[in-house]
């Protein structure tokens, strides 16, 4: 029991006690440690205080994405974060195959919706993230690969980077023109396809034939003799070393 603590100190204690999701309870932890008064008496019940405020922050990292049954599937994955009504299900309704309900009553989605984008053949995730931004959401949004923001972006922002969110993010609404190709250029990723079996391919910008071969088959490296490459109606033959370009069809010759 802290000395000398001021009454709203035990009233967000109370607060603590009551608080059914982790969000609460880290905000009620967290003005618990900023009402706890500062001197010597106080400093055990304080440091215990903020051993277990990091500890509920750092079960919500570690849990988030495995404990909703998320799992990232495709190419790459995409989060989209936005205040409530700011359009992220419409969004997701646009460009993916799924239904996620889409309504002017505030918090309607209240779960990760998750949806598969194809462009160009390349599959991307794109998952909607609450707007109630929950630690263990966020969790989700810290692992991905880049970020939309729909509606007003202050707020999202902050949000941000109170959760480590760091990834390149992009402004966008449903309603943009060429909404997917602006999707997929926060990625810096092309796409390369294989001759034999026009399988569509994603590597990062500036790669190389080398990153191509390895990304099919470790032992396409070991074998290599030289790369056969359609660009734009030209056939170039190419070294590992040879940087590809979007588009590209790529046909490898071993030895
Ligand atoms: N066409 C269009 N409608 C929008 C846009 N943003 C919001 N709306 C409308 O606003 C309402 C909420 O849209 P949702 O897509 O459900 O918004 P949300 O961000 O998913 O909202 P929550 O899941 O409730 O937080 C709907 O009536 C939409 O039609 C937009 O950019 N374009
Ligand atoms: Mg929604």
């Amino acid at each position: 029991m802290p000395v000398n603590a001021p009454m709203e100190y035990f009233k967000a204690e109370e607060k603590f006690n009551q608080a059914k999701n982790k969000a609460d309870k880290i905000a009620a932890l967290e003005e618990m440690i900023r009402l706890m008064p500062r001197h010597h008496g106080s400093e055990n019940a304080l440091a215990q205080l903020k051993a277990r405020l990091a500890k509920l922050k750092k079960e919500g990292e570690k849990k988030g994405a495995r404990k909703i049954g998320l799992k990232k599937e495709g190419d790459a994955q995409i989060c989209i974060l936005g205040v409530t009504n700011s359009g992220k299900s419409t969004l997701l309704r646009k460009v993916t195959g799924a239904k996620p309900k889409v309504s002017s009553t505030p918090y309607t989605t209240t779960k990760p919706q998750v949806g598969m984008m194809d462009y160009c053949g390349v599959k991307v995730q794109l998952v909607e993230i609450p707007a109630t931004f929950e630690p263990e959401y966020m969790s989700i949004a810290r692992g991905c690969d880049a970020i939309i923001i729909t509606g007003d972006d202050e707020e999202v922002k902050k949000v941000m980077k109170n959760s480590f969110i760091r990834q390149k993010s992009i402004k966008l609404s449903a309603d943009d023109y060429n909404l997917k190709g602006k999707i997929w250029n926060t990625l810096g990723l092309m796409v390369v396809y294989t001759k034999k079996t026009k399988t569509a391919m994603s590597l990062p910008i500036g790669a190389s034939v080398k990153d191509f071969a390895s990304k099919i088959h470790k032992d396409f490296i070991k074998d290599f003799r030289f790369a056969r490459i359609q660009r734009k109606g030209r056939l170039i033959q190419a070294g590992l070393k040879y940087k590809l370009q979007n588009n590209d069809i790529v046909e490898l010759y071993m030895g």
